[in-house]
């Protein structure tokens, strides 16, 4: 039995700049993939979301272009909105927390913990800028870091070394906002005593869910249970946020943290209203599905701290949170401030809204932001990727398919549906049918477990199947020879039937991956939309015979090399600039040097110059690349794990230092003779150790 009702959440991006396609990746397709799921299955969803309008983030984007917080949210909720429907994220409701129905919704909340003694209150000493008469947040305190010196540290975070601090840390504080020194001032706050339930985290998490729960999520709410929870502070002294419903509580808001997450709620009460539904079930009944859809930096705050708000308020808790890893960009982590990212904004302006773009170039994306989909670790964009992703699976499996059964069909049974003629189906007809009911069952089984690359492997596999299969039953060649032999005309008709089937089955299977795709396929089919109900996958009759097709159109075009060509020099100059721009130091990460050797220690090593013949990707290791290695005197065999950095095909021929004398290891079932040295930069860019001008060869490298 299915739930009765599924709420479906995407974090609520904060409206201080436009978003990525990690986050794309991370919170917002896969949730889209699943909602579109659950509605081709006639399952009652509702999908949510919003701007997060709230918390230091927004004053401080104000400061820096030169506006007021206002004009910040309203700039970036309407950008931020149209760019997730340019998406295809089909949201039923996008909802924004400066609403005011949602801070009614929230500071009800809170008088409600309040009133029931669930919050605490304590003072603390607190900074205080007597100049602009407030309180300083963290991020409004600038200072010297205890820990590298550094001048660019800040109340929360050292930006040079990253160090996590708090504000009393600091050296020489200064507030940012007047310049002046702050001064200690004691305030008083709420706080959520989270210890007190720690029996219930427990048990709820690391009991109930620890099989159902990605590993990962679970060890994170396990990290923070077993550290021990502290107390969080629910309000701010700040005068940007939703106002502390107390008296005396003057010149305070709620935590940022304590609000956005209650804007699910709102959204979902909005949403009831416009669509004249009662929203309580939603949050209420227990026989309702709420999962959230998140990147792994909110964990805690969907696994710990609303969960606990949820309970004490008498709502339902969430049945899952498939929380994502982050998604890397060209060998380096995406990062706003060093300009090192691909907006969706910039991906709908260069792609989608392009003469040659549009829906397809949506598909596109959504294809490959799902195909590398970070479910259980950090994953990479790479256009080189983006590139192969479109035209070796979409354009060369998937649509290679479609088209060659509607090209056929026109050519072989004159653009009409043949009939199917049991007598004659073999053993790769009845395959080929069995495969398709098969699939379905993947596919449905790998969505309802959140593992979307999975489910969108099985859809592709289906159509290399169907190609596979094509290719063995040559209709093209069968055609030639019906004079002598009649019956190959059976023959020539089952396999258009059953491809023509498969294709049907494809728009259905595809449908919640690729949307647009889909109903291009129904059309060609000119079958309506309905027929994209789930319920008809793996049925083999969908489309009737005689029945007379459309001209196939071409589902998705080429990626060519100028416009990956393009992308990389954008992305390049895009962050030289904002490295010339910042005068900032660099970021010092170096790493703590290991304790000291001797050289005879160090005489033990053997280290050879040799250059790469060949290498290729270990198949199920995401990070190892197979390299043959000639040291001049001998090829070795060498794994490496460099592959998310390196093609293989860019490093043929190149030069390496090799621990010549390293004991072999297997790893994957092969065997690795010694180790390539690598150079790690500041960036974390690989490079090769090289040694200069030595001829390759056996030569000795000291
Ligand atoms: N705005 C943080 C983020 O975008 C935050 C999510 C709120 S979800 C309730 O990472
Ligand atoms: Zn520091």
């Amino acid at each position: 039995m299915h739930p009765k009702r599924y709420l479906v959440t995407s974090a609520l991006p904060y409206a201080n700049g436009l978003k990525h396609v990690g986050h794309l990746a991370g919170a917002y397709i896969p949730a889209d993939i699943y909602v579109r799921y659950l509605r081709a299955q006639q399952r009652d969803v509702v999908f949510v979301c919003g701007s997060d309008e709230h918390g230091t983030a927004i004053p401080i984007q104000a400061m820096k272009e030169g506006s007021t917080a206002q004009q910040i949210i309203d700039k970036y909720h309407q950008a931020m909105k149209e760019d997730f429907a340019d998406l295809g994220i089909s949201f039923d409701i996008y909802h924004r927390t400066s609403d005011p129905l949602h801070h009614e919704t929230a500071q009800e909340f809170f008088t409600y913990l309040h009133e029931r003694n669930e919050l605490e209150t304590k003072e603390t000493e607190q900074y205080y800028d007597e100049a602009s008469h407030t309180f300083l947040a963290d991020r409004y305190i600038k200072g010297t870091c205890p820990h590298c010196k550094s001048d660019r540290a800040f109340g929360d975070q050292c930006e040079s070394c990253g160090t996590a601090l708090s504000p009393d840390e600091l050296i020489n504080p200064v507030s940012t906002i007047s310049g002046n020194t702050p001064v200690k001032r004691k305030t008083t706050h709420w706080y959520l005593p989270l210890a007190k339930h720690e029996a219930f985290l427990r048990e709820w998490i690391l009991e109930q869910h620890k099989d159902d729960w990605r590993t990962s999520v679970v060890g994170q709410c396990k990290s923070w249970i077993d550290g021990g929870l502290q107390s969080r502070a629910v309000t701010r002294d700040l005068d940007w946020g939703i106002k502390v419903p107390m008296k005396d509580a003057d010149g305070k808001v709620l935590y940022v943290w304590f609000d956005a997450p209650i804007g699910y709620i709102s959204a979902t009460k909005q949403w009831a209203i416009d669509q004249q539904k009662d929203w309580k079930p939603y949050w209420y009944d227990n026989d309702t599905q709420l999962v959230h859809f998140i990147g792994k930096d909110n964990i805690v705050f969907h696994c710990i701290i609303f969960p606990v708000m949820l309970k004490l308020h008498g709502n339902i808790l969430p049945t899952n949170v498939p929380a994502n890893e982050f998604l890397n960009l060209e060998g380096d982590k995406m990062s706003t401030s060093r300009n090192w990212k691909l907006e969706m904004r910039d991906f709908i302006t260069d792609f989608v809204k392009k003469e040659n773009g549009g829906d397809q170039c949506v598909d596109m994306l959504r294809y490959y932001l799902t195909q590398i989909a970070p479910e259980s670790k950090d994953s990479e964009f790479t256009w080189k990727g983006f590139q192969d992703a479109v035209n070796n699976e979409l354009v060369a499996v998937f649509g290679n398919f479609v088209n060659r059964t509607f090209v056929l069909m026109h050519k072989l049974c004159g653009g009409k549906v043949p009939v199917y003629h049991p007598d004659f189906e073999d053993n790769t007809d009845r395959q080929l049918r069995q495969d398709i009911q098969e699939a379905k069952v993947k596919v449905e089984t790998a969505i309802e477990q959140y593992k979307f690359r999975e489910a969108l492997f099985e859809v592709i596999d289906l159509a290399r199947k169907g190609n596979k299969y094509m290719q063995e039953k040559e209709p093209w060649i069968k055609v030639k020879t019906l004079q002598e032999d009649p019956s190959q005309q059976q023959s020539i008709d089952n396999c258009l039937h059953n491809c023509l089937q498969l294709t049907a089955n494809l728009s259905i299977l595809i449908h919640p991956f690729l949307p647009s795709t889909a109903l291009k396929m129904c059309k060609m089919m000119k079958l309506v939309e309905k027929v994209l109900d789930w319920s008809n996958a793996g049925n083999l009759k969908l489309l009737s015979v005689g029945y007379s097709l459309r001209e196939p159109q071409l589902l998705f075009r080429k990626i060519d090399d100028e416009e990956i060509e393009a992308q990389i020099q954008k992305l390049k100059s895009a962050a030289m600039q904002s490295s010339e721009q910042s005068t900032d130091q660099p970021v010092s990460t170096y790493l703590p040097l290991k304790p000291e050797i001797s050289i005879d220690d160090f005489g033990k090593i053997d280290l050879r110059t040799g250059v790469i013949l060949s290498a290729q990707k270990v198949p199920k290791a995401d990070k190892l690349l197979q390299l043959e290695v000639d040291l001049g005197f001998e090829k070795r065999t060498i794994l490496s794990g460099i592959a998310m950095h390196f093609s293989p095909e860019d490093i043929i021929g190149k030069q390496v230092i090799v621990v010549a004398n390293l004991a072999p290891r297997k790893m994957r079932g092969i065997d690795s003779n010694g180790m390539i040295l690598m150079a790690e930069d500041l960036n974390g860019t690989l490079h090769f150790a090289s040694a200069g001008d030595v001829a390759t060869g056996g030569w000795k490298v000291s």
